[in-house]
């Protein structure tokens, strides 16, 4: 038998896929009977009840006034990274997020020396292609990139991005293991009870969209409430958004304007929202980058098609005409077709329901993304390194 291995996540404790799929990752090696430490600067959104097997590591940074107006998160991160590495001797760091969580670990590497763990960095999108292609981070993103002992992407689309935004040669091996759903707790189980809570007058042949993001601008918010409003013109219809961020207040101010703000619920972060998008009727996504879309896979999970902009990774999940509809980026009238070819024939919705269940189950379980991880980190630990 294989022994237990020490294992350490690093990963956004916001709301966020990449947070959520480290802490999904770590919990699920904590089941398989590994030892688990998370360090972050804050309780990661899904890590929560009691675990023997998964440790927590907070970073604190120094509150010293000279140092208010640096950024000395790094430097602490790294240092926490040392700390837990040494006492607690593990075999791998796995960062989620390449800034600044791969130049962190690459720092603790060079000052452990040879007791340091094999660093595993999983980029996630936007630490590519927007953050880690800024000037003021690329030569040092990149060069941490490089000198991870492997680097995971969860599509094909992120890792040509990668191989071309940072001047990789593809020669750098990157494997793809994609995202993946609990498919037990993200199940296509409809009960319009949590949708009749939100909208008391809701009809039972009212559609209902939904978006869960964190209302960043690639999320493109604007988009979804025009879908919605080209939508509710034509067949009067609920929008759930799910998540905060910038761009959640504009587009409140946009309904209210229009009085349309009964007819869209604002909730907000919610750490649990899967009975929300189960009851509900169609899931948009109608981002300007997303290199997978958690939640649109979520969403497919339980059985709940998608109209989302055809590009990125998204292709790579949604099957255009048969587990949902793509459309290019911005085609608010195309998204708004797609989302009444759906709504408008219930037995064609079944079919699309149908598909997108069980194409999760035949390509997007947990498990075998899970196995994929843990034969990484095996295989770091016993065969020679890449870099
Ligand atoms: O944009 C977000 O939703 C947050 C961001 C993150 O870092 O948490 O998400 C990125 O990682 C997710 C998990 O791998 C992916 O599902 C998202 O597609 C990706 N976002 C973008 O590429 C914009």
């Amino acid at each position: 038998m294989n022994a237990p291995l020490n294992v350490a996540i690093t990963c956004f404790p916001t709301f966020g896929g990449s947070g959520m799929v480290a802490t999904e990752i770590g919990l699920a090696m904590a089941d398989r009977g590994h030892r688990v430490h998370f360090i972050a600067r804050d309780l990661p959104v899904r890590l929560h009840g009691t675990n023997r097997k998964v440790v927590f590591h907070e970073v604190t940074e120094s509150d010293y006034p000279a140092l208010q107006q640096s950024s000395t998160y790094p430097i602490a991160l790294a240092s926490k990274m040392i700390e837990v590495a040494s006492y607690e001797r593990l075999d791998i760091l796995h960062v989620h997020y390449a800034v600044p969580h791969a130049t962190a670990a690459w720092m603790a590497r060079e000052v452990l020396g040879p007791r340091a763990p094999r660093v595993v960095t999983t980029l996630h999108g936007t630490d590519t292609t927007l953050v880690g292609i800024d000037p003021s981070y690329l030569p040092i993103t990149r060069f941490s990139i490089l000198r991870s002992d492997a680097v995971t992407v969860p599509s094909a689309y992120l890792r040509r991005a990668t191989w071309q935004g940072f001047d990789i040669p593809e020669s750098v091996p990157i494997d793809v293991i994609a995202n993946f759903a609990d498919t037990a707790r993200y199940a296509p189980v409809r009960d319009r009870a949590c949708l009749r809570a939100l909208f008391p007058d809701l009809h039972d042949a009212e559609p209902v969209l939904i978006h869960v993001s964190n209302f960043r601008p690639v999320k493109r918010i604007a988009d979804v409430v025009a879908i919605f409003t080209e939508v509710q013109r034509r067949r009067p219809c609920r929008l759930v958004m799910v998540g905060d961020g910038p761009e959640r207040s504009p587009a409140e101010r946009m309904l209210r304007e229009m009085g349309l703000e009964g007819r869209v619920a604002f909730l907000g972060k919610q750490d649990r929202f899967e009975e929300l998008i189960a009851a509900s009727d169609v899931f948009l996504l109608p981002s300007e980058q997303e290199s997978f879309g958690l939640a649109a896979l979520e969403a497919l999970s339980c059985g709940i098609p998608v109209v989302a902009s055809d590009l990125g990774g998204i292709p790579e999940l949604v099957t255009h005409g048969e587990t949902g509809f793509l459309a290019p980026l911005g085609d608010v009238p195309a998204m708004a077709r797609h989302v009444l070819t759906l709504v408008e024939d219930a037995k064609r919705w079944q079919g699309f329901s149908h598909r997108a269940r069980a194409r999760v189950l035949e390509h997007f379980q947990m498990e075998p993304a899970i196995d994929r991880y843990e034969a990484l980190y095996r295989r770091l630990l016993t065969g020679p390194l890449h870099r």
